[in-house]
């Protein structure tokens, strides 16, 4: 495997900061010994997580209002594997990537791959990107894509997910998630349940070119850039899709698509509950979809929503959600704003495998409302970062993955090799 980031670069890192994380973390095992929880188990717990990373979350996203492109970007799908390569290196949380289509044009699928493999990378799920018109493309998106009402429209966003799961199945991927924006900005614009019919529809098509080992996601999203009715805008659309389509259909819930103040762990336990939870897109925010670093506005949320995937990791021990980061990056360096919102969303789950789940249950047998709470608080409060270093350390990632990663370097080094380009725009960065 060759490592973009020299190994002994954060074998100097990890070096200077290894007796404070000793310290701490003999200090963190006592404190869990007292509560009767074993430090090792869950520091191999820590070690097991994995989330993916968006490709086009390398780049600077940039807003309706403008892009400000950041030092060195990633000009190509073989640079942002380059970025992620360096964020798996230093966290050893994220192993995968996942592409969106057309943004990243791979030539190749199978030199695609192979870097990938070469850099200790693999491919999560891929994305359809039906929201926005390609150069050349043949018909317009403007008024909807597997909802439109043209059939030559539809028919063309369905061709474009089936080329997707070809190309996801030549890179390894075993699923697709489909978002679309599909929607009217105006009363009466289109008939409501008209546009439904037509989108399960287009997915039925999707659904039978999926192959039989993949999963196909449904991801909904409240608004935006339908203003007034989004075609598949809550968890309730998405189920009821996921379930016409069949059991490889599944719901995808990402963090910043709900109204503020939606209970969304409570939308994960409902789907979980039904057997329809497929994955999850992780950011944070504050007013809507503002694709914010993980954990960076409200993290008790984050640990709430893993607080009801331990919950059901225990009734269904095979439940395996694909986790994913989704987030835009404009006023930080994308790779410590992935590498810092890995851990955070790692944090969550090991906060979340701290609740004493005996206690908590035995609250709410005896409608002890307060201790109840205080047992989750408990859970929450407790500074897990001592868990996540040692599992960095031991995995070969580093104590300290930001200070590393400046230290090291790296962005410099890309940006005299990237020359910054004007006017750029999209996710797609190229
Ligand atoms: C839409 O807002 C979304 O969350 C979907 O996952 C897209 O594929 C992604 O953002 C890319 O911008
Ligand atoms: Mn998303
Ligand atoms: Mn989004």
């Amino acid at each position: 495997m060759t490592s973009v980031m020299d190994a002994s670069q954060v074998a100097a890192h990890n070096s200077k900061l290894l007796a404070q994380l000793e310290a701490d973390y003999a200090a963190l095992a006592g404190v869990l010994a007292r509560r009767g929880q074993d430090i090792e188990a869950l520091t191999a717990q820590a070690r097991h997580f994995a989330v993916a990373v968006p490709s086009w979350g390398v780049g600077t996203g940039g807003t309706r209002f403008a892009r400000f492109p950041g030092r060195g970007e990633p000009r190509n799908v073989f640079e942002k594997l380059d970025d992620c390569a360096v964020i798996h290196q230093l966290t050893r949380a994220t192993p995968t990537v996942s592409l969106h289509f057309p943004w990243d044009r791979p030539e190749d699928a199978a030199e695609l791959r192979e870097t990938a493999a070469a850099r200790g990378l693999g491919f999560d799920a891929v994305n359809s990107n039906t929201f926005q018109d390609q150069a050349g493309q043949q018909h317009s998106y403007k008024f909807g894509s597997l909802t439109a009402g043209r059939l030559e429209v539809r028919e063309q966003a369905v061709q474009h997910n089936l080329d997707c799961i070809a190309l996801g199945q030549a890179l390894g991927s075993k699923a697709l998630t489909v978002w679309v924006g599909d929607g009217a900005n105006f009363p009466g614009q289109h008939n409501l349940r008209g546009a439904l019919e037509r989108y399960l529809d287009s997915m039925r098509q999707i659904y039978a070119g999926l192959p039989d080992d993949w999963s196909l996601f449904i991801e909904h999203k409240l608004f935006e850039p339908a203003f007034y009715a989004t075609t598949i805008a809550d968890w309730g659309t998405s189920f009821a899709c996921a379930t016409a389509l069949g059991s490889k259909a599944r719901c995808l819930v990402d963090l910043g698509h709900h109204a503020p103040n939606t209970n969304i762990e409570m939308i994960v336990a409902r789907l979980a509950q039904f057997g329809k939870l497929g994955g999850f897109h992780f950011n944070d925010s504050k007013y809507g979809d503002d694709d914010l670093d993980s954990g960076s506005i409200n993290p008790f949320q984050l640990f709430l929503v893993f607080n009801e995937l331990a919950d059901a990791a225990l009734r269904e021990p095979g439940l395996r959600p694909a986790y994913m980061l989704d987030q835009s990056h404009n006023v930080t360096d994308p790779i410590e704003s992935l590498m810092s919102s890995a851990a955070e969303v790692q944090r969550a789950y090991v906060q979340a495998a701290l609740v004493d789940r005996t206690a908590l249950a035995a609250h709410q047998q005896d409608n002890d409302a307060h201790q109840a709470a205080q047992t989750l608080k408990q859970a929450f409060r407790t500074d897990v970062s001592p868990i996540l270093a040692m599992a960095r350390l031991r995995s070969g990632g580093a104590i300290d993955p930001v200070a590393c990663y400046r230290a090291s370097g790296y962005r410099d080094r890309v940006a005299a090799q990237r020359p910054a380009r004007t006017g750029a725009s999209s996710s797609g960065i190229v």
